[in-house]
């Protein structure tokens, strides 16, 4: 008998998509740390000393490090390579993110987030748009729409919620016809340009922010994140 091949995880095959997709619009990967500077997670990212997302309740941080944190999401990575490479600049960040709280079939402590960044002269809501119509297309299959409703996030101005709508015939039939709110976004705000060198004054960028388990829970029609992380084989090996 032939000996049984293994594979990579769901999620694994999942980012190596997302990517591939997006490196056909120009974006190139990028990682970082999971443990970050509490600057890095918040302050250079206009998040208020205030700001409820700071609590022990929802951030984890770290005995014998006063100044860190379990990154609460991948823009740390967006700032450093802001502060590292001259605009243009066009990334993907697929990478693991914490938050501290209770799970059950739609939350996780710990989860993939998918967050991209694109910093260039001239850049609008626009260019969002059609880069997000674009990849849910090709991630999906078939044709797309998305739309944009006005929202609020600290590191954005203005922000807004993203919705899809998928009308195309290989759509999954669950999903098909239906306004699906999938995701944040917005112009990145001022301060947090400045803040990472780049000069607001000349450049402007859009950024996005998804949940990448829930992406892949659409694709896949997976109802419960936790099946992702059990390591049960009878649940991986049928991807
Ligand atoms: C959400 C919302 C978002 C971003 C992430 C971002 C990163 C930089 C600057 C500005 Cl460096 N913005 N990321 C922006 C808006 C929303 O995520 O609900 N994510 C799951």
């Amino acid at each position: 008998m032939e000996k049984e091949k293994g594979h990579r995880h769901p999620l694994s095959q999942i980012m190596t998509e997302v990517n591939a997709i997006f490196s056909e619009l120009g974006f190139v990967f990028a990682e970082g740390p999971e443990m970050e500077e509490i600057r890095y997670n918040f302050d250079l990212l206009n998040v208020p000393k205030d700001h409820p997302s700071r609590d022990m309740q929802d951030t984890f941080y770290i005995e014998n490090k006063p100044d860190h944190v379990l990154r609460t999401h991948t823009s740390p990575v967006q700032v450093r390579y802001m502060e590292s490479h001259e605009p243009p600049i066009r990334i993907i960040v697929p990478g693991k993110v914490f938050r501290n709280e209770a799970t059950d079939a739609t939350h996780e402590a710990q989860f993939y987030q998918l967050e991209g960044l694109m910093v260039d002269k001239d850049v609008s809501l626009g260019h969002l748009k059609g880069t997000l119509e674009y990849f849910f297309s090709r991630f999906f299959g078939g044709k797309t729409e998305v739309r944009l409703r006005p929202s609020f996030f600290p590191f954005v101005e203005p922000g807004v919620e993203v919705d899809m709508r998928l009308t195309g015939d290989d759509a999954p039939e669950k999903l098909r016809g239906r306004w699906i709110e999938i995701m944040g976004a917005g112009m990145v705000h001022p301060n947090v340009l400045r803040a990472a060198g780049v000069d607001p004054d000349v450049y402007q960028g859009f950024a996005f922010g998804m949940g990448m388990d829930r992406l892949a829970m659409m694709k896949y029609g997976v109802d419960d994140v936790r099946l992702f992380y059990t390591g049960d084989l009878r649940v991986v090996n049928q991807f």
